[in-house]
Protein backbone atom coordinates (compact mmCIF):
# COMPACT_ATOMS: atom_id res chain seq x y z
CA UNK A 1 0.00 0.00 0.00
CA UNK A 2 1.11 3.05 -0.77
CA UNK A 3 1.77 5.80 2.04
CA UNK A 4 -1.29 8.11 2.21
CA UNK A 5 0.22 11.93 0.36
CA UNK A 6 1.52 14.26 2.54
CA UNK A 7 -1.75 16.07 2.17
CA UNK A 8 -4.05 13.43 3.75
CA UNK A 9 -1.15 13.04 6.41
CA UNK A 10 -2.06 16.89 7.21
CA UNK A 11 -5.27 16.84 7.34
CA UNK A 12 -5.14 13.47 9.91
CA UNK A 13 -2.73 15.85 12.14
CA UNK A 14 -5.44 18.56 11.95
CA UNK A 15 -7.69 15.84 13.54
CA UNK A 16 -10.48 16.64 10.81
CA UNK A 17 -9.89 13.12 9.60
CA UNK A 18 -13.34 11.56 10.45
CA UNK A 19 -14.56 8.14 9.25
CA UNK A 20 -14.56 9.45 5.92
CA UNK A 21 -10.61 10.22 5.66
CA UNK A 22 -9.68 7.24 7.59
CA UNK A 23 -11.13 4.92 4.54
CA UNK A 24 -9.85 7.03 2.06
CA UNK A 25 -6.17 6.75 3.89
CA UNK A 26 -6.97 2.99 3.35
CA UNK A 27 -7.92 2.71 -0.86
CA UNK A 28 -9.67 4.14 -3.10
CA UNK A 29 -11.47 0.76 -3.33
CA UNK A 30 -14.95 -1.37 -1.95
CA UNK A 31 -16.27 -4.23 -2.36
CA UNK A 32 -19.99 -4.16 -2.63
CA UNK A 33 -22.58 -6.82 -2.89
CA UNK A 34 -25.35 -6.00 -5.88
CA UNK A 35 -27.08 -9.26 -5.79
CA UNK A 36 -27.63 -12.66 -3.85
CA UNK A 37 -30.12 -15.49 -4.14
CA UNK A 38 -29.04 -16.07 -7.22
CA UNK A 39 -28.54 -20.04 -8.51
CA UNK A 40 -25.43 -20.66 -9.19
CA UNK A 41 -23.73 -17.38 -10.81
CA UNK A 42 -20.43 -17.81 -12.72
CA UNK A 43 -20.28 -14.92 -14.93
CA UNK A 44 -21.74 -11.10 -15.38
CA UNK A 45 -21.63 -9.07 -18.82
CA UNK A 46 -23.34 -6.20 -20.53
CA UNK A 47 -23.87 -5.57 -24.14
CA UNK A 48 -21.13 -2.47 -25.07
CA UNK A 49 -22.20 0.74 -23.84
CA UNK A 50 -25.45 -0.60 -21.67
CA UNK A 51 -24.08 1.13 -18.41
CA UNK A 52 -27.78 0.33 -17.10
CA UNK A 53 -27.48 -3.01 -16.80
CA UNK A 54 -25.50 -6.27 -16.25
CA UNK A 55 -26.35 -9.65 -17.40
CA UNK A 56 -25.91 -12.46 -15.02
CA UNK A 57 -25.77 -15.98 -15.75
CA UNK A 58 -26.77 -19.17 -13.70
CA UNK A 59 -25.54 -22.10 -14.39
CA UNK A 60 -28.48 -23.50 -13.23
CA UNK A 61 -31.79 -24.16 -11.50
CA UNK A 62 -32.82 -27.67 -11.28
CA UNK A 63 -32.20 -28.38 -14.97
CA UNK A 64 -32.87 -24.90 -16.36
CA UNK A 65 -29.82 -22.46 -17.00
CA UNK A 66 -30.94 -18.85 -16.34
CA UNK A 67 -30.24 -15.10 -17.42
CA UNK A 68 -31.00 -12.68 -14.94
CA UNK A 69 -30.25 -8.53 -14.96
CA UNK A 70 -29.52 -7.03 -12.10
CA UNK A 71 -30.98 -2.96 -12.93
CA UNK A 72 -27.60 -0.73 -11.76
CA UNK A 73 -29.24 2.21 -10.76
CA UNK A 74 -30.58 0.67 -7.53
CA UNK A 75 -28.79 -2.52 -7.90
CA UNK A 76 -32.32 -4.50 -8.34
CA UNK A 77 -32.44 -7.84 -9.68
CA UNK A 78 -34.99 -8.25 -11.87
CA UNK A 79 -37.48 -11.01 -11.03
CA UNK A 80 -38.31 -11.95 -14.34
CA UNK A 81 -34.92 -13.94 -15.94
CA UNK A 82 -33.60 -12.38 -19.60
CA UNK A 83 -33.52 -16.10 -20.77
CA UNK A 84 -34.25 -19.96 -19.24
CA UNK A 85 -32.59 -22.67 -21.49
CA UNK A 86 -33.69 -26.01 -20.65
CA UNK A 87 -32.75 -28.91 -20.23
CA UNK A 88 -28.81 -28.70 -19.17
CA UNK A 89 -27.25 -31.36 -17.79
CA UNK A 90 -26.58 -30.82 -13.62
CA UNK A 91 -23.66 -32.70 -13.03
CA UNK A 92 -20.86 -30.13 -11.37
CA UNK A 93 -19.41 -28.77 -14.39
CA UNK A 94 -22.22 -28.69 -16.43
CA UNK A 95 -25.34 -26.18 -17.27
CA UNK A 96 -25.12 -22.70 -18.61
CA UNK A 97 -22.11 -21.50 -18.65
CA UNK A 98 -21.16 -18.39 -21.09
CA UNK A 99 -22.72 -15.59 -22.53
CA UNK A 100 -21.47 -13.09 -24.68
CA UNK A 101 -23.12 -10.08 -26.88
CA UNK A 102 -22.82 -9.59 -29.98
CA UNK A 103 -20.52 -6.37 -30.75
CA UNK A 104 -23.56 -5.07 -33.31
CA UNK A 105 -26.40 -5.84 -30.05
CA UNK A 106 -28.04 -2.45 -29.87
CA UNK A 107 -28.72 -2.73 -33.56
CA UNK A 108 -29.13 -6.70 -34.09
CA UNK A 109 -30.19 -7.68 -30.59
CA UNK A 110 -27.97 -11.42 -31.05
CA UNK A 111 -26.36 -12.74 -28.25
CA UNK A 112 -24.64 -15.99 -27.43
CA UNK A 113 -24.40 -18.95 -24.85
CA UNK A 114 -22.87 -22.12 -24.24
CA UNK A 115 -24.19 -24.36 -22.32
CA UNK A 116 -24.16 -28.34 -21.53
CA UNK A 117 -27.46 -29.64 -23.30
CA UNK A 118 -29.05 -32.98 -21.11
CA UNK A 119 -26.99 -34.88 -23.77
CA UNK A 120 -24.00 -33.77 -22.35
CA UNK A 121 -22.19 -31.49 -25.80
CA UNK A 122 -21.41 -28.18 -25.12
CA UNK A 123 -23.43 -26.22 -27.62
CA UNK A 124 -23.34 -22.50 -28.46
CA UNK A 125 -26.69 -21.01 -29.63
CA UNK A 126 -27.88 -17.59 -31.04
CA UNK A 127 -30.38 -15.86 -29.54
CA UNK A 128 -32.45 -12.28 -30.25
CA UNK A 129 -33.87 -10.07 -27.24
CA UNK A 130 -37.94 -9.56 -27.77
CA UNK A 131 -38.94 -7.10 -30.14
CA UNK A 132 -41.05 -5.73 -27.28
CA UNK A 133 -39.23 -6.25 -24.07
CA UNK A 134 -34.99 -5.46 -23.36
CA UNK A 135 -35.52 -7.26 -20.13
CA UNK A 136 -36.63 -10.67 -21.85
CA UNK A 137 -35.27 -12.34 -25.03
CA UNK A 138 -36.79 -14.42 -27.25
CA UNK A 139 -36.76 -18.26 -26.69
CA UNK A 140 -37.90 -19.10 -29.82
CA UNK A 141 -35.17 -17.01 -31.69
CA UNK A 142 -32.40 -20.59 -30.55
CA UNK A 143 -30.11 -21.08 -33.75
CA UNK A 144 -27.27 -23.43 -33.22
CA UNK A 145 -24.13 -22.34 -33.99
CA UNK A 146 -21.84 -25.00 -32.96
CA UNK A 147 -22.11 -28.49 -31.03
CA UNK A 148 -19.05 -30.55 -29.50
CA UNK A 149 -19.29 -33.87 -28.21
CA UNK A 150 -18.08 -33.68 -24.76
CA UNK A 151 -16.80 -38.12 -23.65
CA UNK A 152 -16.91 -36.56 -19.78
CA UNK A 153 -18.91 -34.69 -17.10
CA UNK A 154 -16.12 -32.48 -16.43
CA UNK A 155 -13.93 -29.79 -17.95
CA UNK A 156 -16.21 -28.38 -20.66
CA UNK A 157 -14.55 -24.85 -20.78
CA UNK A 158 -17.89 -22.88 -21.97
CA UNK A 159 -16.27 -19.36 -22.21
CA UNK A 160 -17.44 -17.12 -24.70
CA UNK A 161 -16.18 -13.60 -25.58
CA UNK A 162 -16.03 -11.15 -28.72
CA UNK A 163 -12.35 -10.26 -29.53
CA UNK A 164 -11.59 -6.75 -30.31
CA UNK A 165 -11.31 -8.68 -34.24
CA UNK A 166 -15.06 -8.64 -33.77
CA UNK A 167 -14.81 -12.47 -33.74
CA UNK A 168 -16.41 -15.12 -30.89
CA UNK A 169 -13.98 -17.25 -29.09
CA UNK A 170 -14.98 -20.16 -27.38
CA UNK A 171 -13.47 -22.11 -24.60
CA UNK A 172 -13.97 -25.89 -25.02
CA UNK A 173 -12.47 -28.17 -22.67
CA UNK A 174 -10.39 -31.29 -23.14
CA UNK A 175 -13.53 -33.17 -22.55
CA UNK A 176 -12.93 -34.29 -19.22
CA UNK A 177 -11.83 -37.25 -16.86
CA UNK A 178 -8.69 -37.31 -15.73
CA UNK A 179 -4.61 -36.58 -17.60
CA UNK A 180 -6.53 -36.18 -21.05
CA UNK A 181 -6.58 -39.52 -21.34
CA UNK A 182 -9.40 -42.79 -21.81
CA UNK A 183 -12.73 -43.06 -23.60
CA UNK A 184 -13.16 -39.99 -26.40
CA UNK A 185 -9.41 -39.22 -25.79
CA UNK A 186 -7.40 -39.32 -28.71
CA UNK A 187 -4.85 -42.29 -27.79
CA UNK A 188 -1.20 -41.32 -27.51
CA UNK A 189 -1.63 -37.91 -27.27
CA UNK A 190 -5.01 -36.30 -25.91
CA UNK A 191 -7.44 -33.92 -26.99
CA UNK A 192 -5.62 -31.00 -26.42
CA UNK A 193 -2.79 -31.68 -28.58
CA UNK A 194 -4.42 -32.93 -31.48
CA UNK A 195 -5.54 -30.42 -33.94
CA UNK A 196 -7.15 -32.36 -36.77
CA UNK A 197 -10.75 -33.39 -36.17
CA UNK A 198 -10.79 -32.72 -32.23
CA UNK A 199 -12.42 -29.31 -31.27
CA UNK A 200 -11.48 -29.77 -27.47
CA UNK A 201 -8.95 -28.69 -25.30
CA UNK A 202 -9.06 -25.41 -27.70
CA UNK A 203 -9.92 -21.98 -27.48
CA UNK A 204 -11.86 -21.75 -30.77
CA UNK A 205 -12.25 -18.38 -33.07
CA UNK A 206 -15.64 -18.15 -34.94
CA UNK A 207 -16.62 -15.31 -37.76
CA UNK A 208 -20.53 -15.22 -36.36
CA UNK A 209 -21.48 -13.15 -39.22
CA UNK A 210 -21.16 -15.86 -41.57
CA UNK A 211 -22.20 -19.52 -42.94
CA UNK A 212 -19.78 -21.85 -44.26
CA UNK A 213 -21.92 -24.65 -43.86
CA UNK A 214 -24.99 -23.62 -45.84
CA UNK A 215 -25.64 -27.06 -46.40
CA UNK A 216 -25.21 -28.23 -42.49
CA UNK A 217 -27.90 -26.53 -40.04
CA UNK A 218 -25.63 -27.73 -37.10
CA UNK A 219 -22.66 -25.14 -38.17
CA UNK A 220 -23.67 -22.12 -38.56
CA UNK A 221 -20.80 -20.13 -38.49
CA UNK A 222 -17.84 -19.01 -40.84
CA UNK A 223 -14.10 -19.52 -40.56
CA UNK A 224 -11.91 -16.21 -40.22
CA UNK A 225 -9.53 -16.13 -43.19
CA UNK A 226 -6.65 -15.94 -40.65
CA UNK A 227 -7.71 -18.33 -38.67
CA UNK A 228 -4.02 -20.34 -37.89
CA UNK A 229 -4.69 -23.68 -39.54
CA UNK A 230 -6.81 -22.90 -42.75
CA UNK A 231 -4.98 -23.92 -45.65
CA UNK A 232 -2.61 -25.94 -43.41
CA UNK A 233 -3.62 -29.07 -41.33
CA UNK A 234 -5.13 -28.57 -38.36
CA UNK A 235 -8.96 -27.60 -37.65
CA UNK A 236 -9.47 -24.37 -39.16
CA UNK A 237 -11.17 -23.36 -35.95
CA UNK A 238 -8.38 -23.57 -33.79
CA UNK A 239 -7.54 -20.28 -32.67
CA UNK A 240 -4.77 -22.12 -29.73
CA UNK A 241 -4.66 -25.55 -28.33
CA UNK A 242 -3.02 -27.46 -25.47
CA UNK A 243 -5.47 -26.48 -23.13
CA UNK A 244 -7.33 -28.35 -20.59
CA UNK A 245 -10.21 -26.62 -19.08
CA UNK A 246 -9.88 -22.77 -19.79
CA UNK A 247 -11.57 -21.24 -16.77
CA UNK A 248 -12.83 -17.83 -17.67
CA UNK A 249 -10.95 -15.99 -20.28
CA UNK A 250 -10.84 -12.05 -21.26
CA UNK A 251 -9.30 -9.10 -23.47
CA UNK A 252 -7.74 -6.88 -21.98
CA UNK A 253 -10.21 -3.61 -23.00
CA UNK A 254 -7.64 -1.11 -23.54
CA UNK A 255 -4.76 -3.07 -25.28
CA UNK A 256 -6.57 -6.04 -26.64
CA UNK A 257 -4.13 -8.62 -24.81
CA UNK A 258 -5.87 -11.85 -24.11
CA UNK A 259 -6.14 -13.51 -20.77
CA UNK A 260 -6.69 -16.81 -19.98
CA UNK A 261 -6.38 -19.43 -16.72
CA UNK A 262 -6.66 -23.06 -17.21
CA UNK A 263 -7.12 -24.93 -14.27
CA UNK A 264 -4.62 -27.59 -13.43
CA UNK A 265 -4.81 -30.81 -12.70
CA UNK A 266 -3.59 -32.30 -9.20
CA UNK A 267 -0.20 -29.62 -8.88
CA UNK A 268 -0.32 -26.58 -10.54
CA UNK A 269 -2.68 -23.87 -11.46
CA UNK A 270 -2.14 -20.99 -14.74
CA UNK A 271 -2.35 -17.84 -15.99
CA UNK A 272 -1.47 -17.30 -19.68
CA UNK A 273 -1.28 -14.30 -21.90
CA UNK A 274 -1.60 -13.94 -25.70
CA UNK A 275 -0.41 -10.68 -26.38
CA UNK A 276 -2.52 -8.81 -29.13
CA UNK A 277 -1.43 -9.07 -32.45
CA UNK A 278 -0.29 -12.43 -32.25
CA UNK A 279 -1.67 -14.68 -35.06
CA UNK A 280 -2.71 -17.49 -33.18
CA UNK A 281 -2.15 -21.18 -32.91
CA UNK A 282 0.10 -21.31 -30.42
CA UNK A 283 0.35 -24.13 -28.02
CA UNK A 284 -0.25 -23.72 -24.44
CA UNK A 285 0.99 -27.29 -23.64
CA UNK A 286 -1.61 -29.67 -21.72
CA UNK A 287 -1.33 -32.72 -21.36
CA UNK A 288 2.52 -32.50 -21.29
CA UNK A 289 2.67 -29.79 -19.10
CA UNK A 290 0.68 -28.81 -16.25
CA UNK A 291 2.21 -25.31 -15.59
CA UNK A 292 5.64 -25.23 -15.80
CA UNK A 293 6.14 -28.50 -14.87
CA UNK A 294 5.52 -31.88 -16.74
CA UNK A 295 2.78 -33.21 -15.92
CA UNK A 296 3.28 -35.39 -13.14
CA UNK A 297 0.69 -37.86 -13.13
CA UNK A 298 -1.34 -40.82 -15.51
CA UNK A 299 2.06 -41.06 -17.56
CA UNK A 300 1.38 -38.57 -19.09
CA UNK A 301 4.04 -35.91 -18.88
CA UNK A 302 6.55 -34.82 -20.43
CA UNK A 303 9.04 -32.11 -21.90
CA UNK A 304 7.23 -28.90 -23.55
CA UNK A 305 6.03 -29.91 -27.28
CA UNK A 306 8.16 -27.06 -29.86
CA UNK A 307 7.10 -24.16 -29.78
CA UNK A 308 4.89 -24.71 -26.80
CA UNK A 309 3.84 -21.34 -24.49
CA UNK A 310 4.27 -21.84 -20.86
CA UNK A 311 2.32 -19.57 -18.53
CA UNK A 312 3.22 -15.84 -17.58
CA UNK A 313 2.20 -16.93 -13.70
CA UNK A 314 1.74 -20.56 -12.17
CA UNK A 315 0.87 -21.60 -8.86
CA UNK A 316 1.30 -24.90 -6.84
CA UNK A 317 -1.60 -26.40 -4.73
CA UNK A 318 -1.98 -25.96 -1.19
CA UNK A 319 -3.48 -24.10 1.36
CA UNK A 320 -1.03 -21.48 1.55
CA UNK A 321 -1.72 -17.81 0.92
CA UNK A 322 0.24 -18.14 -2.31
CA UNK A 323 -1.47 -21.57 -3.17
CA UNK A 324 -4.73 -22.66 -4.27
CA UNK A 325 -6.31 -25.67 -6.07
CA UNK A 326 -8.77 -24.38 -9.09
CA UNK A 327 -8.12 -20.74 -10.83
CA UNK A 328 -10.77 -18.77 -11.84
CA UNK A 329 -9.57 -16.09 -14.44
CA UNK A 330 -10.73 -12.29 -14.21
CA UNK A 331 -10.10 -9.31 -15.93
CA UNK A 332 -7.19 -6.44 -16.63
CA UNK A 333 -8.81 -3.59 -14.98
CA UNK A 334 -9.66 -0.70 -16.90
CA UNK A 335 -12.49 0.71 -14.27
CA UNK A 336 -12.31 3.75 -12.18
CA UNK A 337 -10.49 3.06 -9.30
CA UNK A 338 -7.53 3.94 -10.03
CA UNK A 339 -4.92 2.17 -7.65
CA UNK A 340 -6.11 -1.35 -9.49
CA UNK A 341 -5.41 0.38 -13.23
CA UNK A 342 -3.64 -2.12 -15.30
CA UNK A 343 -3.84 -5.12 -12.33
CA UNK A 344 -5.06 -8.52 -14.04
CA UNK A 345 -7.59 -9.66 -11.53
CA UNK A 346 -7.80 -13.46 -10.92
CA UNK A 347 -8.76 -15.63 -7.73
CA UNK A 348 -8.91 -19.48 -6.49
CA UNK A 349 -12.24 -21.24 -6.35
CA UNK A 350 -11.58 -23.70 -3.88
CA UNK A 351 -9.53 -21.02 -1.47
CA UNK A 352 -11.31 -18.07 -1.63
CA UNK A 353 -8.46 -16.19 -2.72
CA UNK A 354 -8.35 -12.75 -4.59
CA UNK A 355 -4.77 -12.01 -6.30
CA UNK A 356 -3.67 -9.04 -9.33
CA UNK A 357 -0.55 -8.63 -11.12
CA UNK A 358 1.27 -7.05 -13.92
CA UNK A 359 2.23 -9.17 -16.72
CA UNK A 360 5.67 -7.60 -17.31
CA UNK A 361 5.51 -7.21 -21.46
CA UNK A 362 7.71 -10.10 -22.11
CA UNK A 363 8.26 -11.86 -24.91
CA UNK A 364 6.18 -15.18 -24.77
CA UNK A 365 8.88 -17.10 -26.04
CA UNK A 366 10.44 -16.34 -22.49
CA UNK A 367 7.62 -17.13 -20.56
CA UNK A 368 8.20 -19.09 -17.88
CA UNK A 369 5.69 -18.52 -15.06
CA UNK A 370 7.84 -15.81 -13.59
CA UNK A 371 6.94 -12.59 -16.16
CA UNK A 372 4.89 -10.56 -13.71
CA UNK A 373 5.27 -7.41 -11.71
CA UNK A 374 3.62 -6.45 -8.63
CA UNK A 375 1.98 -9.63 -7.33
CA UNK A 376 -0.56 -8.50 -4.55
CA UNK A 377 -2.89 -10.81 -2.43
CA UNK A 378 -5.98 -9.17 -1.72
CA UNK A 379 -7.56 -11.98 0.28
CA UNK A 380 -9.15 -10.37 3.68
CA UNK A 381 -8.32 -6.90 2.70
CA UNK A 382 -9.99 -3.97 4.09
CA UNK A 383 -11.06 -3.14 0.83
CA UNK A 384 -11.91 -6.45 -0.25
CA UNK A 385 -14.21 -7.29 2.63
CA UNK A 386 -17.58 -6.93 1.30
CA UNK A 387 -19.76 -4.74 2.89
CA UNK A 388 -22.06 -7.51 3.01
CA UNK A 389 -21.94 -11.78 2.40
CA UNK A 390 -18.45 -13.28 1.79
CA UNK A 391 -16.79 -13.59 -1.02
CA UNK A 392 -16.08 -17.68 -1.20
CA UNK A 393 -15.93 -20.21 -3.59
CA UNK A 394 -15.53 -17.52 -6.20
CA UNK A 395 -16.71 -19.14 -9.72
CA UNK A 396 -15.87 -16.33 -11.69
CA UNK A 397 -15.23 -12.10 -12.58
CA UNK A 398 -17.26 -10.20 -14.71
CA UNK A 399 -17.02 -6.89 -16.58
CA UNK A 400 -20.11 -3.81 -17.23
CA UNK A 401 -19.66 -1.70 -20.01
CA UNK A 402 -18.31 1.15 -17.84
CA UNK A 403 -15.37 -1.08 -16.48
CA UNK A 404 -16.39 -2.01 -13.27
CA UNK A 405 -15.30 -5.79 -12.31
CA UNK A 406 -17.69 -7.84 -10.81
CA UNK A 407 -16.92 -11.51 -8.79
CA UNK A 408 -19.70 -14.17 -8.82
CA UNK A 409 -19.66 -16.56 -5.86
CA UNK A 410 -21.14 -20.34 -6.61
CA UNK A 411 -23.01 -19.74 -3.33
CA UNK A 412 -25.28 -17.28 -4.87
CA UNK A 413 -24.04 -14.17 -4.57
CA UNK A 414 -22.50 -11.13 -6.82
CA UNK A 415 -20.17 -8.22 -5.77
CA UNK A 416 -18.87 -5.25 -7.44
CA UNK A 417 -15.50 -3.97 -7.51
CA UNK A 418 -16.27 -0.29 -6.97
CA UNK A 419 -14.27 3.12 -6.44
CA UNK A 420 -14.81 5.20 -3.59
CA UNK A 421 -13.51 8.59 -3.35
CA UNK A 422 -9.84 8.99 -1.91
CA UNK A 423 -7.70 11.92 -0.85
CA UNK A 424 -4.97 11.20 -2.63
CA UNK A 425 -7.21 11.26 -5.86
CA UNK A 426 -7.65 14.80 -5.39
CA UNK A 427 -4.35 15.33 -6.14
CA UNK A 428 -4.68 18.41 -8.25
CA UNK A 429 -6.58 20.23 -5.79
CA UNK A 430 -4.12 22.90 -4.37
CA UNK A 431 -3.29 23.07 -0.81
CA UNK A 432 -5.27 26.89 -0.36
CA UNK A 433 -8.66 25.01 -1.31
CA UNK A 434 -7.99 21.97 0.39
CA UNK A 435 -7.86 24.18 3.70
CA UNK A 436 -10.86 26.18 2.15
CA UNK A 437 -12.64 23.41 2.31
CA UNK A 438 -11.10 22.16 5.86
CA UNK A 439 -12.09 25.60 7.31
CA UNK A 440 -15.89 25.92 5.74
CA UNK A 441 -16.07 21.93 6.96
CA UNK A 442 -14.48 22.64 10.17
CA UNK A 443 -16.99 25.81 10.81
CA UNK A 444 -20.02 23.30 9.96
CA UNK A 445 -18.86 20.45 12.51
CA UNK A 446 -18.13 23.12 15.11
CA UNK A 447 -22.20 24.02 14.35
CA UNK A 448 -22.94 20.29 15.22
CA UNK A 449 -23.51 19.75 11.86
CA UNK A 450 -22.74 16.34 10.44
CA UNK A 451 -22.41 17.73 6.78
CA UNK A 452 -18.53 16.22 5.90
CA UNK A 453 -20.13 12.76 6.98
CA UNK A 454 -23.46 13.38 4.75
CA UNK A 455 -21.15 14.90 1.82
CA UNK A 456 -18.72 11.63 2.21
CA UNK A 457 -21.72 9.24 2.35
CA UNK A 458 -23.12 10.59 -0.71
CA UNK A 459 -20.38 10.88 -3.03
CA UNK A 460 -19.57 7.11 -2.29
CA UNK A 461 -23.39 6.22 -2.92
CA UNK A 462 -22.68 8.04 -6.33
CA UNK A 463 -20.48 5.91 -7.56
CA UNK A 464 -21.37 3.07 -7.19
CA UNK A 465 -22.59 3.04 -10.67
CA UNK A 466 -19.12 3.24 -12.00
CA UNK A 467 -20.14 6.59 -13.30
CA UNK A 468 -16.29 7.89 -11.76
CA1 LIG B 1 -24.93 -23.93 -41.65
CA1 LIG C 1 -6.80 -26.70 -41.81
CA1 LIG D 1 -0.29 -24.75 -20.03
Amino acid sequence: MKRPARRLRLVLALGFGCACAGAAAATDVAVERVATGLSRPLYVTAPASDTERIFVVEQRNGSTGRIRIVALATDTLLGTPFLSISPVSTGNEQGLLGLAFHPDYASNGYFFVAYTHADGTLRVERYAVSAGDPNVADPASATAVLSIAQPQANHNGGWLGFGPDGYLYVSSGDGGGGDDNGAGHTPGIGNAQDITDNLLGKILRLDVDGDDFPADPTRNYAIPAGNPFVGVTGDDEIWVYGLRNTWRASFDRETGDFYFADVGQNNREEIDVQPTGSAGGENYGWRLREGTIATPSGGVGGPPPPGAIDPIYDYEHGGGPLQGNSVTGGYVYRGPAISLRGRYLFADFVNSRIWSLVWDGSDPSAFDGTNFLDFIDHTGTPEFMPDAGILTNISSFGEDAAGNVYITTLGGEVFRIAAVPSLPSLAPVSLAALGLLLLLGGLLWMGGRTAPFARCRASIGLDRTGAA
